[in-house]
């Protein structure tokens, strides 16, 4: 066999996702004698590549990229024993994490498969990972470079601590340090001292070569690392030792203590409930209802640790009753963390003191998973009495509450393992559709005792791998998309509620809101994804207005922002964003149907007082602004 046909072979299997064929050919390429280097980078590298580039086009998912990075490791298994020293360069190891406190990865293992077919030695850490692994590792392994992940903005100042911990170390210079994920920005990059960032994977590698090319050959010699201590110690020393401020605690307390006697008396005719209930019937309104996600947020009024918010139903209660007072909000969503599920299914799940609960210890096969019965003392149960009582405080003030349930797919995802359901669905599609009955059965159950026990005004569904980024429309349609379709849109009409959906994608397939009759969904917008499917109040009142109500769309990135500028944005965003909503409304015949949201969770550092830049804009200025428009 020729040895273009060989190189050709191995790019097919890793596009295809065969590692079957990747291993059959990469064995042909050593009996043929084809350079065992040349085989990864001209063929098996080369088919990352491509998929890459399709994926990066939108003509390819997820779930097809991860099969992609398996094909190639299989073919690497065989090859890598048998790459000539001479052609090989020293290994340039790249150690590679999400930083504590965030269990997003599947980005993070891209990055770390495209730079593995780059042909870097990469050290993977994993997700959640304490900062000080970072520099202890680079030091064990001379590393070439640092490659951290995060997509909370909660979790960003983690990069900068790091970088500070490696210039104690003194070797902050010996190697490359990259800092990625969606929020990072090239700025922030800049601002924590990292050497650059990247927008995706294929560009982080790019970045990663060039700059590791720059470093100079004696970077981990001993007069090195002494150097880089004299010249760190100084910066070190300005900085001085930073205590960590919660700024949601003070500006929560500074809002306590003014709420009734600073915060502005507001100019409205009728009440929250009201209001909201007549935007959704696109009725006539004093001004349009605002629904931030804060949930979490809301526990500082309390207060109360992320930890009981989740797990105490009076404890939940309190915090939507109080937030929906001092935030001044109409319609509190309740979200609590997205493994209520997976708790119940055995899954392990990690309460950090101060941070947002995550699923950890996944369940390790598809036949231990069992459907719990919701009862008491499950996670699930807690959720219906805490949703019950905080419906009951809500009324109190005439405001609303919709209780929050994770989807089918979020929740299977959070048992078993993101990157590992959306693999299996290429492989294994009737395991995951078996495991999907399973948790479908459960959440059907969870959404009856909702409405039956509970009776929030709502009851909204998470629906996040509804994404035109991790999974096509088809293949959403034959897992959770089915479903919501024969089992849940069928089910809020037998209840007679409304169907509602958050979905903090950032590009939804929009199309798919009428398969299962959306009648309110809340989402985000990201100016940045608006290639590929991230859509503005504009095109969705358009499109699908008269049918939904839209909740958005304010960036949850904006809201870390507690500087006066950040806050005065915020201001002039939330006034600007009603301007432009109500404007839409009226071409196409409407008046109302739409509400100031955030799309998103707050998260739970995040100063309280950008989200009463928010709400409380609406408040003030919305009246005015709805008259001039609406009349
Ligand atoms: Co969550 N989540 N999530 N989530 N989630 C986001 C990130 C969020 C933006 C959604 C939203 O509300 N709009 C939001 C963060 C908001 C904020 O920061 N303020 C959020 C939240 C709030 C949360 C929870 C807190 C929700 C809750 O429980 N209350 C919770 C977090 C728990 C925790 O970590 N402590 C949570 C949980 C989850 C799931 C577990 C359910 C799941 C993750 C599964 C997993 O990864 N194992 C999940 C998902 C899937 C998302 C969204 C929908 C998609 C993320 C994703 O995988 N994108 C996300 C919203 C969105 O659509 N943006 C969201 C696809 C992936 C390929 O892209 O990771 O960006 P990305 O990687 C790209 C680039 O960024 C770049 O290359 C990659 C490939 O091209 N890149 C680099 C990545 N690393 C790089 C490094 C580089 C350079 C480039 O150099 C070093």
């Amino acid at each position: 066999m020729a040895k273009e046909d060989i190189l050709n072979a191995l790019a097919d299997a890793v596009v295809e996702g065969d590692d079957d064929i990747a291993e059959e050919f990469a064995q042909k390429a050593l009996d043929e004698e084809v350079d065992a280097y040349e085989a990864i980078v001209d063929g098996l590298a080369k088919g990352m590549k491509i998929i890459s580039d399709m994926y990066e086009r939108g003509e390819a998912f997820v779930p097809s990229l991860l099969l992609a990075a398996d094909a190639m490791y299989a073919g690497m298994d065989i090859l890598t024993p048998y790459i000539n020293a001479d052609t090989s360069a020293e290994p340039k190891n790249v150690i590679i994490g999400t930083v504590e406190g965030d269990v997003h990865d599947i980005g993070k293992n891209l990055v770390k498969t495209m730079m593995t077919a780059a042909g870097f030695n990469m050290i993977d850490l994993g997700c959640d990972v304490p900062l000080d692994k970072f520099a202890e590792v680079a030091k064990e392994n001379k590393a070439t470079g640092i490659s951290m992940s995060t997509l909370m903005t909660t979790t960003m100042g983690g990069m900068e601590t790091v970088i500070e911990q490696l210039q104690e170390e003194g070797i902050r210079d010996s190697l490359v340090v990259m800092v990625g994920g969606a929020p990072i920005s090239e700025d922030f990059a800049n601002s924590v001292g990292a050497d650059g960032t990247a927008l995706d994977a294929s560009t982080a590698v790019e970045t990663m070569t060039s700059l590791a090319s720059a470093l100079p050959a004696d970077s981990w010699s001993d007069s090195s690392i002494a150097e880089s201590k004299m010249k760190y110690k100084e910066v070190l020393a300005q900085k001085g030792t930073r205590e960590e401020i919660d700024i949601g605690s003070i500006t929560a307390e500074k809002i306590i203590e003014e709420h009734d006697t600073v915060i502005p008396k507001f100019n409205e005719t009728i009440t929250k409930k009201e209001r909201f209930v007549a935007a959704f019937q696109d009725k006539k309104v004093d001004r349009l209802p605002v629904a931030p996600l804060v949930c979490g947020l809301s526990r500082k009024f309390v207060p109360c640790s992320y930890a009981d918010y989740t797990t105490n139903a009076e404890k939940f209660a309190d915090s939507v009753a109080a937030g929906t007072k001092y935030f001044h909000i109409d319609n509190f969503v309740g979200l609590t963390d997205l493994c209520i599920a997976a708790k119940d299914f055995g899954a392990e799940v990690r309460f950090p003191e101060e941070d947002t609960p995550a699923a950890t210890g996944h369940l390790e096969d598809y036949e231990s998973m069992e459907v719990p019965e919701i009862k008491e003392g499950t996670r699930g149960y807690n959720l219906v009495q805490g949703n019950k009582l905080a419906t009951e405080k809500t009324r109190e003030q005439n405001a609303l509450n919709t209780a929050l349930f994770e989807g089918p797919m979020v929740a299977l995802t959070q048992i078993m393992g993101a990157t590992r359901v959306l693999s299996d669905l290429k492989t294994n599609p009737d395991v995951v559709l078996k495991a999907l009955d399973q948790t479908t059965e459960y959440c059907k159950e969870l959404a009856k005792m909702m409405f039956e026990e509970a009776q929030p005004d709502n009851l909204c569904l998470v629906t996040l791998w509804t994404n035109n980024v991790i999974l096509g429309a088809d293949e959403y349609m034959k897992t959770e998309g089915k479903i919501l379709k024969d089992v849940f849109a069928p089910l809020y009409k037998e209840y007679d509620m409304p169907m509602v959906i958050h979905n903090c994608a950032d590009a939804p397939h929009w199309d798919l809101i009428n398969e299962w009759g959306t009648d309110y969904y809340s989402y985000t917008y990201y100016p940045d994804e608006a290639d590929k499917g991230s859509k503005d109040h504009k095109y969705l009142i358009e499109n699908y207005g008269k049918d939904v109500m839209f909740g958005g769309e304010v960036s949850p990135i904006l809201f870390l922002n507690n500087s006066p500028e950040g806050l005065e944005k915020i201001r002039n965003d939330t006034i600007a964003l009603q301007e432009s909503v109500l404007t839409t409304l009226k071409e196409n015949g409407m008046q109302s149907k739409y509400v100031i949201s955030t799309g998103c969770e707050v998260p739970p550092k995040g100063p309280c007082d950008s989200i009463t830049a928010q709400t409380y804009t609406v408040a003030e200025k919305g009246p005015e602004i709805y008259k001039n428009i609406i009349g």
